[in-house]
C-alpha cells in the first residue's frame, strides 16, 4: 500500500477553503486533515463544529480525517456529523474513558483512532490495538502548525511500528507534525502509513499544490 496523504486544512488558504478542498479532492488525495481545538486541552482554536460539517460539501472522494484536540471529545460528534467515511482521532490524554469514546466513533460508522502526544509513552497504545483503525503519533506538541519536530519522534515511530507489528493487528500509523520534505521519507521507512502534510511540506509555498502532492507521494511511496 502506498503512503497516504492527509493535507492539513489549517495550513491552506483559509479564505478559499471550498476551492482548496476541491483541489485536493480532484488530485486523488486520500484524506483532509482537520484539526479541532477547544482552547483547553491545547491553547488554540481552529475550526468550529459547523465549519467541520460544512467541509463535506466540496468533498467527493477525499475523506475527513478529524483530529480532535479537546477534552470530552464525544460532545462534538453529533455537531460534526461524524459518520461513514470519516476517520476520527481522539487524544489518549484528553478522554476519561478512551475505550468508550472509540466505541462511540465506531458505532457511527467512522474509523476510530487514538492520538498520543509527544510526552505519552508509546506503550499505552497496547490497550487499544483491538479497537482502533490507526494510531496518530504526534510528532509536534499539539496546538500549532509550523513547529519543529518534537525530540525522539523518529525513535518513537519505530517503537510504535514494532508494537503494532508484534501485536499482529491491522492498525495503521499516522504521523502529524513537521512531516517535512526532509523527514517524510524517513518516517515512511520507520513505519508511517498516513502523513499529515502542512506548512513544512505541501503548504510550504515551494511548489504549486499539484506538484507538491506528486512530490510528496514520490517521497513516501
Ligand atoms: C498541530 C496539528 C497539526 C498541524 C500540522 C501542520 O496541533 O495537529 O495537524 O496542522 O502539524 O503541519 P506542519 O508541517 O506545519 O507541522
Ligand atoms: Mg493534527
Amino acid at each position: 500500500m502506498r503512503g497516504m496523504l492527509s493535507p492539513s486544512v489549517m495550513c491552506a488558504d483559509l479564505l478559499n477553503l471550498f476551492d482548496e478542498i476541491k483541489k485536493l479532492d480532484n488530485l486523488g488525495v486520500e484524506y483532509l486533515h482537520i484539526d479541532f481545538m477547544d482552547n483547553k486541552f491545547v491553547p488554540n482554536i481552529t475550526f468550529d463544529t459547523n465549519m467541520i460539517k460544512s467541509f463535506k460539501k466540496p468533498m467527493k472522494n477525499i475523506k475527513r480525517d478529524i483530529h480532535i484536540m479537546a477534552f470530552e471529545p464525544e460532545q462534538y460528534f453529533d455537531k460534526m456529523e461524524i459518520g461513514e467515511g470519516d476517520m476520527v482521532s481522539v487524544h489518549f490524554e484528553a478522554c476519561d474513558d478512551p475505550h468508550k469514546v472509540l466505541a462511540d466513533i465506531k458505532s457511527r460508522g467512522a474509523d476510530p483512532c487514538i492520538a498520543i502526544s509527544p510526552d505519552t509513552p508509546v506503550e499505552v497504545v497496547n490497550d487499544f490495538l483491538d479497537e482502533v483503525y490507526a494510531v496518530l503519533l504526534m510528532t509536534v506538541y499539539p496546538g500549532f502548525a509550523g513547529q519543529p519536530m518534537a525530540p525522539k519522534s523518529m525513535e518513537r515511530l519505530s517503537q510504535l511500528k514494532e508494537i503494532v507489528d508484534k501485536s499482529g493487528k491491522d492498525v495503521l500509523i499516522e504521523v502529524d507534525g513537521h512531516v517535512s520534505w526532509e523527514h517524510c521519507g524517513q518516517m515512511r521507512q520507520n513505519g508511517a502509513d498516513i502523513f499529515v502534510a502542512g506548512s513544512s511540506s505541501v503548504y510550504g509555498k515551494d511548489y504549486p499544490l499539484d506538484e507538491a502532492v506528486a512530490k510528496f507521494y514520490e517521497l513516501v511511496k
